[in-house]
């Protein structure tokens, strides 16, 4: 599966539904794939994009749906242990795992030396989890996740693209404002 193909499918799904994306390649390829009001991009704060999400969702009754990525998710951990503790039945967490922090030069992640972040999420009780490989199987789990209660945690795994879409023209204090004025 690629993830900018992944991320049409997911906007597509999605309708009008928040959604956050992680810094880097998974921001960029969100706002090339179709920029709107309800992006909300991260950007240099890596680790916190479920954090943020998490945030929304228990702040909201609306589906939020969180593009992370493993090596993120790696640096903040602790951030699966909150979404199990609280439980918020509207939280989607897709973690895009290429088993490298692609970004600053393609490092192997822990996930590339058998980190399962699926099983971490079970661990920390959250019962709704998967991890696919295809992007069909992507949309089955995520209509799933999107009509029912969660929270869901699933795991992406995504061949690394060749090439990169160019850095997205974010400005985090205006993604902010556009974000917010849509509540
Ligand atoms: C606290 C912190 N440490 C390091 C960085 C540099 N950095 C930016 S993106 C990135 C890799 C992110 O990896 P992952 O979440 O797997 O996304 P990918 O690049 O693979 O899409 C790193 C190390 C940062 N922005 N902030
Ligand atoms: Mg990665």
């Amino acid at each position: 599966m690629h993830r900018y193909s992944a991320t049409r499918m997911i906007l597509d799904l999605v309708g009008d539904l928040p959604i956050v994306a992680n810094l880097g390649p998974t921001t960029d390829e969100l706002w090339h794939a179709g920029h709107r009001d309800r992006n909300f991009y991260t950007y240099g704060s890596m680790g916190l994009c479920s954090s943020i999400a998490l945030g929304m969702a228990l702040s909201t009754d609306e589906k939020i749906v969180s593009l992370d990525g493993d090596g993120s998710l790696l640096m903040n951990m602790g951030t699966i242990a909150s979404i199990g503790r609280e439980q918020p039945r509207n939280l989607v967490v897709v973690v895009w795992d290429n088993e490298q922090w692609a970004q600053t030069g393609n490092q192997l992640s822990h996930t590339a030396y058998g980190t399962d972040l699926e099983q971490v999420a079970r661990g920390c009780n959250i019962a709704n989890t998967a991890t696919v490989r295809e992007e069909e199987e992507l949309q089955t789990v995520l209509m799933q996740a999107l009509e029912e209660d969660g929270p869901w945690f699933i795991v992406a795994k995504i061949e690394e693209e060749a090439e990169y879409m160019p850095v997205a023209p974010i400005e985090p204090e205006m993604t902010l404002y556009r974000f917010r004025n849509t509540f």
